[in-house]
């Protein structure tokens, strides 16, 4: 087994040389299900894992527009359409320059199982382009979007493929994104999600990811008997996931004691309250202003180019990006007595991390269940798109709970080991065997 799995590997790397978080991605996945597959024959003789680690398209061109200088600019534009097997290509779309097609075959790669465990009839995909937004005027990245959408209306639509937002796309982004689709096509349509509550989005969107992952981390501290409340939380970025998170921590009564940028972090370890965390989504939102600012205005401490695992607490909430905790900073953690880590962002533990974190038996949700809360309600905005409803925030919210619970349930009916949840197999296995099924369903396509 461990040689077929190895070659299997070797065989991914020599293809896709460059592509180093899409090996680190897809040998997570395969370590979970490697056994499952050796049990089931089946998969093995249809070729599943094979396929599933090939999109079915990539999509790959040159975003041209002209910057406030009058100076021409060339950015490239991605979508990789991993998989359909269970529905359209659903997933994020990333601005930022380290974007390369390599990082979105990971964050898509991931998308396919998370999206089959939320419950809802979506396949995967991830796309975006190296575009940086920082320092652009809202008129620079509206005509970035635009000519981005040129391209990309081509490929996507309501049945085909949804993108949503994910690093450096929000609600500005889509918003400038759905115009032009919507002048192009001359279609109203639910082509995207993460859209503007008076124009067709889901109440509860902006929220989901962060509330998704509350929720997600109440539910592992249940199986202990135990609860977020009264625990010292660290959180690293300050976006979209980690200003919802820090909310619905504070509201279960956590202390937040941590944000961050890639600049550094601020920490008090007196916390964070209501009138801080609104200076916050203005700053970052509005303002788009630094951490280093937040610190210097609420006399937090700040520490320039660190990352907080270092500070002592009961629960981390990784909120930023892929592998910003390190085997050393899962090893600081583990040794502080941290007890629960939820992954907010997209594989933010190395694979070193993620060991060191099961090595320690100590509740770890892995991405693609804990965070899924964002796709999720992805899903109910295109449900609600099609019915040409909108619902009220508390129906969206009990239906984002009660996902967030069928995640849970299904990591633990897949991950329960004596005496002890493993939700990176059980998360693994749940959403493989989902899209497996389907896959061989449909025949060899
Ligand atoms: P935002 O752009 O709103 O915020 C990103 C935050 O992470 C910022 O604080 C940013 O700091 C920081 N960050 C980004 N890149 C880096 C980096 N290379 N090093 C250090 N810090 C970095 O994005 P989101 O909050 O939407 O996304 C955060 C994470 O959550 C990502 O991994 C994303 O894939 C994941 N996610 C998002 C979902 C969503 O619905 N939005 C759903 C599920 C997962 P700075 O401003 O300095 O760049
Ligand atoms: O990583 C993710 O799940 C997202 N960025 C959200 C995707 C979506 O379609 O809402």
């Amino acid at each position: 087994m461990a040689n077929e799995m190895a070659d299997f590997l070797a065989g991914l790397r020599a293809r896709y040389p460059a592509e180093t978080e899409f090996h680190q991605a897809v040998t997570e996945v395969a370590k979970s299900v490697w056994p499952f597959l050796e049990k089931n024959p089946k998969y093995r003789k249809a070729k599943i894992l094979e396929r599933i680690v090939e999109p079915e398209r990539v999509v790959l061109f040159r975003v041209t527009w002209v910057d406030r200088n009058g100076e021409v600019q060339i950015n490239r534009g991605y979508r990789v359409q991993m998989n359909s097997a269970i529905g359209p290509y659903k997933g994020g779309l990333r601005f930022h320059p380290s974007v390369t097609l390599g990082m979105l075959k990971f964050l898509a790669f991931e998308q396919v199982f998370k999206n089959a465990l939320t419950t809802l009839p979506m396949g995967g995909g991830k796309g975006g382009s190296d575009f940086d937004p920082k320092g652009k005027t809202d008129e620079e990245v509206m005509w970035f979007c635009q000519n981005f959408m040129m391209e990309l209306a081509r490929h996507i639509g309501p049945d085909t493929d949804v993108p949503a937002g994910d690093i450096g796309v929000g609600g500005r982004e889509i918003g400038y994104l759905f115009g032009q689709y919507k002048k192009l096509r001359n279609e109203f349509t639910g082509v995207l999600t993460g859209k503007g509550i008076n124009w067709s989005g889901s109440r509860i969107r902006e929220e989901a990811t962060g509330y998704g992952l509350l929720y997600f981390v109440e539910e592992m501290m249940r199986t202990r008997g135990n609860s977020i409340t009264g625990k010292t939380v660290v959180i690293s970025g300050s976006g979209n996931v980690a200003q919802f998170a820090a909310e619905k921590a504070m509201v279960l009564g956590a202390k937040v004691v941590t944000l961050s940028d890639s600049d550094g972090f601020a920490y008090d370890v007196r916390g964070l309250d209501a009138e801080k965390l609104a200076f916050l989504k203005d700053l970052k939102n509005v303002r788009r202003g630094r951490i280093r600012d937040f610190a210097k205005h609420f006399h937090w401490q700040y520490f320039d180019k660190q990352r907080p695992w270092g500070m002592k607490c009961d629960v981390a909430l990784p909120c930023a990006t892929q592998n910003e905790i390190g085997g050393r900073d899962a090893e600081k953690l583990v040794r502080n007595g941290c007890m629960c880590v939820g992954e907010g962002a997209n594989m933010p533990s190395s694979l070193e991390a993620v060991e060191m974190f099961l090595g320690h038996k100590i509740l770890f949700g892995p991405a693609k269940a804990a965070n899924a809360g964002g796709v999720s309600v992805s899903g109910l905005e295109m449900s609600q798109n099609s019915q040409r409803m909108q619902w009220s925030a508390e129906e969206v919210d009990k239906r984002l709970r009660d996902i967030m619970r069928a995640i849970h349930n299904q990591c633990v009916r897949y991950g329960q080991r004596e005496g002890f949840i493993n939700y990176v197999d059980g998360a693994n296995i749940a959403g493989f065997r989902k899209v497996a099924e389907a896959m061989l369903d449909q025949g060899v396509v």
